[in-house]
């Protein structure tokens, strides 16, 4: 996979060189390349921003750098001119956009180039957006509902999401099927040795070998935890595929089974 992080902080982005994303490069497993926003600017200033048409605090990233950033990364892949072959997918972090997840960042993970576009101040030139879609596949993306001062942190949460997917990244891809939103689920807690610590005991049917019981243990965990933490990812969750003692648990969690999907009863506890 090739990824090019546009940015007017490239420093922003060094820890992409650590850890499990660092290895992926020097396995030639990911080919990532981090570009400063200026260096496309023509002006003696380096200008990225200018003042908001129609009023308003702060700035606005000026359109013509972000051309010329886009159209260098677009045509230095493969040689490839902008508009010739498949489309590279562009992903611009923002408050403002569709809400990255988990199957997003897979989605993602089979693109052969994605190229991040990282905003500051008031974010960028409309116009941008609408030049670009020549070009690429244009993808707003937000995390959550909260405002970051620019792109640069979600881009690391997304390039991180998204290359850990990678094969041979995860030294052990079964750590991939067990985890979080693997399944629409939270996790089931986790334990380690001691099995006594500070007068508090790992959960029993865990020391019990028993594999059959502990599976059952630690399915109800996460049934459990997600309608506690999460309720929104459990109504509608397709019940279609979903054994008895699955389905008897959710009915004590407050969840019914509707047209083939989890409904939450209307007395069920509060969020
Ligand atoms: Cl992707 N960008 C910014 N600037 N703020 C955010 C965000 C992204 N997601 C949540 N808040």
């Amino acid at each position: 996979m090739r990824i090019d992080v546009v940015s007017i902080f490239p420093e922003y982005l060094a820890p992409l060189e650590l850890s499990l994303i660092g290895k992926a490069r020097q396995d030639g497993l990911l080919d990532l390349l981090v570009h400063d926003l200026r260096d496309f600017t023509t002006d003696r200033h380096r200008t990225v921003d200018d003042t908001p048409y129609g009023g308003g605090a702060g700035m606005v990233m000026k359109a013509e750098p972000w051309a010329q950033a886009l159209a260098a990364v677009a045509e230095g892949y493969s040689g490839r001119a902008p508009g010739d072959g498949a489309k590279p997918v562009l992903i611009v972090p923002s408050p403002a956009g569709k809400r990255f997840t988990q199957a997003i960042a897979h989605e993602l993970a089979d693109e052969e180039q994605l190229v991040f576009a990282c905003g500051r101040y008031e974010g960028i030139d409309e116009r941008v957006l609408e030049w670009a879609s020549e070009h690429f596949t244009v993808r707003p993306m937000s995390l959550g509902d909260y405002v970051l001062n620019g792109g640069e942190v979600a881009v690391l949460a997304m390039v991180e999401a998204i290359v850990r997917l990678l094969p041979g990244v995860v030294g052990n891809p079964e750590s991939l099927v067990e985890e979080s939103h693997s399944d629409g689920l939270l996790e089931y807690p986790v334990y380690t040795k001691p099995s006594s610590w500070r007068d508090r005991e790992v959960p029993p049917v865990l020391l019990s070998g028993n594999h059959g019981k502990i599976a059952q243990w630690r399915r109800h965990q996460q049934f459990q935890r997600t309608a506690e933490r999460r309720p929104d990812l459990l109504d509608g969750f397709d019940a279609g595929a979903l054994p008895r003692a699955d389905r008897t648990a959710l009915a004590d969690l407050g969840y019914d089974v509707v047209d083939g999907r989890l409904k939450r009863r209307a007395d069920a506890t509060e969020d």
